[in-house]
């Protein structure tokens, strides 16, 4: 079946369930963004007429440091903006384009998007991914982001730790001003293994010298060096370090943004956040668009719970050239999930493609919430 066919699908909506929780960390993470010690999401449930459901997760953080989309905002968007909308839609293409007047907000968009996708599976409707695209991968090579480091010495020894796990690539945040030698000494430590930086746009053009260096340690990629809306000062360090390979994060949240850093020559490959592009229907878009331009695509994360490693795990199967996606296990992160069984990584650095939709673990569902909001359709 082409996924088009899901467009003319009716909706049965009785009631949207908004769950906002809060999962303890096991460590601390920093980044160029701040530091978290727990991970906030909004847990997004659709429930039909007949009692059946699906359920998605929101994966944008709670405050507006990686994009402008915080989970307080959202749960209003939606609130006040899409439920009402939503009670009058008659098919999922209506709802695809009540999101469509929407300016912005993916990360929300892609919530109640996936949501349906979900209740699709659920209720034995069949997966609009699958539609898309055969799985190609039973296995699903994983990578993991590491924050910054106190030092290069905890670097490298955490670095060692990880490869040891099975990574099959590592991911290291960077920011401005990082004691000069650092990434040098990491990569002399680890000359031929697969590492990538992550700057989350914290370089400004004053610092591009310091990028330019970086050339010579041949990492796997940068990503977002500079600001989302500098596509300019990316091309221009393309320009002045042609052998780095530059890879966008934010600032790709839809179709227009990859042509313009195309045709700047602003990105040579996609970290692709599902819930950054505004869901499957947009992920399709895009990775159609990469393939048109041969710019190569791995799957990102937002350090998801088990619902949102799920849903991007089977996205994920659907690119075999990959090295290794930012879909490390949810147990990595978390003391505990919301799901039973959530993924796991074996000694290889894979994940099996999850079969169906994960199992809800209620009562830490119930544990973990903070508040929880039910729209009833009037
Ligand atoms: O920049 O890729 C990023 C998490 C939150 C916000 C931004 C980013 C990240 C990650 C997470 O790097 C990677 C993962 O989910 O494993
Ligand atoms: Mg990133």
């Amino acid at each position: 079946m082409n996924w088009q066919a899901f467009m003319s699908r009716p909706l049965k909506l009785d009631r949207l369930e908004l769950n906002l929780i809060d999962l303890p960390q096991r460590e601390t993470f920093k980044s160029a963004v701040g530091v978290r010690t727990s991970r906030q999401a909004l847990i997004l449930r659709y429930y039909d007429q007949a009692g059946g459901y699906g359920i998605a997760e929101c994966s944008c953080r709670n405050d507006p440091f990686y994009s402008h989309e915080f989970l307080k905002a959202v749960e209003q968007l939606i609130t006040d903006f899409v439920f009402p909308g939503m009670q009058h839609v008659q098919t999922f293409g209506d709802l695809v384009k009540l999101l469509n007047q929407v300016r912005g907000w993916p990360f929300a968009k892609a919530t109640v998007l996936e949501a349906i996708c979900d209740w699709w599976r659920r209720t034995g409707q069949g997966d609009i991914i699958d539609a898309w695209e055969a799985p190609a991968l039973q296995r699903i090579p994983v990578g993991i982001s590491l924050g910054l480091f106190e030092s290069t010495q905890a670097c490298i020894e955490r670095v060692t730790r990880e490869f040891d796990q099975g990574y099959q690539r590592i991911k290291l945040k960077i920011q401005p001003g990082m004691p000069a030698g650092y990434l040098r000494e990491v990569r002399a430590a680890f000359p031929e293994q697969p590492i990538g930086v992550d700057a989350n746009g914290s370089f400004g053009e004053a610092d591009m010298a310091e990028l330019v260096q970086l050339e010579a340690l041949q990492l796997l990629m940068i990503e977002q060096p500079f600001a989302p809306d500098r596509l300019d000062l990316t091309a221009k360090l393309k320009r002045q370090a042609p052998g780095l390979n530059l890879c966008l994060d934010e600032a790709v949240s839809g179709e227009g943004h990859l042509f313009t850093a195309q045709t700047l020559g602003s990105i040579d490959e996609l970290n692709l956040k599902p819930g950054r592009v505004g869901g499957p229907l947009n992920v399709v878009r895009l990775t159609e668009l990469c393939r048109q331009f041969k710019i190569p695509v791995w799957i990102g994360g937002m350090f998801e719970t088990g619902i949102g490693r799920s849903a991007n795990l089977r996205i994920a199967a659907r690119f075999p050239q990959a090295i290794g996606h930012d879909l490390s296990p949810s147990s990595r992160y978390f003391l505990e999930d919301i799901v039973h069984e959530p993924p796991i990584m074996d000694a290889n650095g894979t994940i099996a493609l999850p079969t169906d939709s994960p199992s809800v673990h209620e009562a830490n569902l119930n544990k973990y919430r903070v508040h929880q909001n039910v729209l009833k359709k009037g």
